[in-house]
């Protein structure tokens, strides 16, 4: 439902854009923002609070809870209608393609007539595009891969988004009379950043299970049927399998079900060496066909000779090898966190005050850095030299009131040659400083590296943020070489941040491990925009997780005393 809802947002405000009305797509987008961040279904809030639980969620107002439920009400949302209706066709699937925009989408559409997509593929082959002033060689490859990621993204979803979904349907299948148990498998038990569909497995005295997954309230459509497996539809936009599974073979078909593919047929060639067969229904001997082992995992992985593998580390990346060795590493846990680094407040574009989040995050951390944007970053309404004034002082008053440490940090930009866009005065005054590309993305490797070589120089800067740039399904990560990041933030003492937030988690899991073999610190921040963002920490440690990451390896599991001196140059 929010994803749905959050969508028809997003698109409304496109289409004022176009129709060049003023304010109203800001708080359209404003309201899709925070829809699509929340952490409960509006379809409950509405049924437990009515309008008033709407018009609880920032950005959203009377008139904006109203289309929301007229849509729970009747499915149907009447003004959405009547926008699209005044879009010429075409021109809104042109404006959704990643990286070309609402305006030179509309210019595409003018000057070249381009309707659709294969238009304008048709266009770009020809070359017509790069004939239009404003547009070159270069921004039609940027259109082809934004196409690229446009058929990418209608078939995954982000992880943040599929696991929610997973955890309430195995909670409800938990109750279905005859289940014993209910796991989660596949890639959202890895954790991986994005998800094709949603596998789950379950041990169940009847088959009534299987009904009752079908019947499920979310269900769109029922894909498949039979005794002890089914495939549905759901009506979140995602495809999900259950199956049933004897007891005796349950830990051989989670491991089968868990995967990866890579990791199962690595295991397999194992088995096989030692004179088994490992299937989904268990590990067998070759030879007289004898069921050993796989009414667990456990077990499974022992008999193999070998420690025991989480699934997060599950991708055929030496994991095997080094369990037979007894080396894998103690990964990091949730419990392991004592602080978030990363967290924007209503001083620039985030949705809650300093102390709002830091009651939030005092539920369950010992101490935060509020880390606004400063610098020349309009669009995120950065501070200057004045309002960081203000600023701190709220921080300052938020500290007599919170239990929890709060420390004063800020994101500040660094310009095209790596310049810290804030005073030494105000850096000056900072417990925490994190440094991020936010704009002039297009340069050269070297360029970018020796660019965020250079901020890492500056001795104010503790941590480079969200280091690649990269958002999921919208853009990939700038060009950097990550040997020398990583050399250079062991030099200088910098950390490089786990951003946690699912559309960036940035590092990637393969550039956390390289970043530990080369002795960097490490930090894990959500950058949360407001307190329902502060949930996605598990989704940072969840990627650290991936990336091997132990406890040793992120500050922000230190105390804030000893976080504070591992920070400073
Ligand atoms: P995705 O694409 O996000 O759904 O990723 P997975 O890993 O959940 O992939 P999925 O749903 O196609 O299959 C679930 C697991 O089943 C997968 O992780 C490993 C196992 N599996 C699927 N196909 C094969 C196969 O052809 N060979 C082997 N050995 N295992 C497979
Ligand atoms: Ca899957
Ligand atoms: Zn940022």
């Amino acid at each position: 439902m929010n994803k749905q809802i959050s969508a028809m947002f997003y698109e409304m405000a496109d289409i004022l854009d176009f129709l060049k009305i003023l304010w109203k797509p800001v708080a359209y987008r404003r309201a899709a923002m925070n829809i699509s961040g929340l952490g409960r279904d509006l379809g409950e809030m509405y049924n437990e609070k009515g309008l008033r639980a709407l018009q609880e969620i920032p950005g959203v107002g009377k008139a904006i809870a109203k289309k929301i439920e007229e849509y729970i009400k009747t499915g149907r949302m009447r003004e959405y209608s009547e926008l699209q209706r005044k879009m010429p066709k075409g021109l809104l699937e042109l404006m959704n393609i990643p990286g070309l925009g609402a305006r030179k989408a509309q210019v595409l559409y003018k000057q070249l007539k381009i309707k659709s997509i294969s238009n304008l593929r048709n266009a770009i082959e020809q070359h017509k595009v790069c004939a239009v002033s404003g547009f070159g060689e270069k921004s039609e490859q940027n259109i082809l891969k934004g196409l690229d990621i446009l058929k990418r993204k209608g078939e995954r979803i982000l992880l943040s988004e599929a696991v929610p979904i997973a955890e309430m349907l195995a909670n409800a299948l938990k109750t279905v009379e005859g289940v014993e148990t209910v796991d989660i498998a596949g890639s959202v038990r890895r954790r991986k950043e994005t998800v094709k569909d949603i596998d789950i497995l379950a041990i169940s005295s009847s088959s009534t299970v299987i009904d009752a997954f079908c019947s499920m309230a979310n269900v769109k459509e029922v894909i498949a049927k039979g005794p002890t497996k089914a495939s549905v539809f759901l009506n979140e936009g995602i495809a999900c399998d259950l199956r049933v599974i004897p007891k005796k073979s349950y830990g051989a078909a989670m491991n089968y079900f868990i995967g990866s593919k890579e990791h199962n047929i690595a295991l397999r060639k194992i088995a096989i060496q030692k004179g088994y067969k490992l299937s989904e229904y268990g590990l067998f001997s070759r030879k007289t066909g004898k069921f050993i082992a796989g009414r667990t995992e456990e077990e499974l992985y022992k008999t193999l000779g070998m420690q025991y593998i989480e699934p997060e580390l599950r991708e055929a990346r030496g994991e095997i090898e080094t369990a037979q060795k007894c080396k894998l590493p103690e990964i990091i846990t949730m419990q392991d966190i004592k602080a978030d680094i990363q967290m924007h407040t209503t001083f620039s574009d985030g949705n809650n005050t300093v102390e709002e989040m830091a009651a939030r995050a005092g539920k369950c951390l010992q101490y935060i850095a509020i880390t606004d944007h400063y610098g020349k970053l309009k669009i995120a309404n950065a501070l200057d030299a004045k309002r960081f004034q203000r600023y701190s002082k709220a921080i300052d008053s938020a500290r007599k009131k919170n239990s929890i440490t709060i420390l004063k940090g800020l994101e500040v930009d660094m310009d095209k040659e790596g310049r810290i866009e804030c005073e030494a005065s105000v850096l000056k005054q900072l417990d925490f400083c994190i440094a991020s590309v936010h704009r002039a993305f297009t340069m050269s490797k070297e360029e970018m590296t020796k660019r965020i070589c250079r901020a890492m120089e500056n001795p104010f800067v503790h941590c480079i943020g969200h280091p690649t740039g990269r958002v999921i399904f919208k853009r990939d990560g700038y060009a950097i070489d990550f040997s020398k990041i990583c050399e250079k933030a062991v030099q200088t003492s910098t950390a490089l941040e786990i951003n946690a937030y699912p559309e960036r988690t940035d590092l990637d899991f393969g550039m956390i491990r390289k970043a530990i073999e080369s002795g960097v610190k490490l930090v894990i921040g959500t950058d949360s925009h407001n307190i329902d963002d502060l949930r996605f920490l598990e989704y940072g440690v969840a990627n650290a997780r991936r990336g091997w990451c132990e406890k040793k390896n992120v500050l922000n599991c230190l105390p804030v005393n000893k976080f504070l001196k591992e920070i400073k140059h």
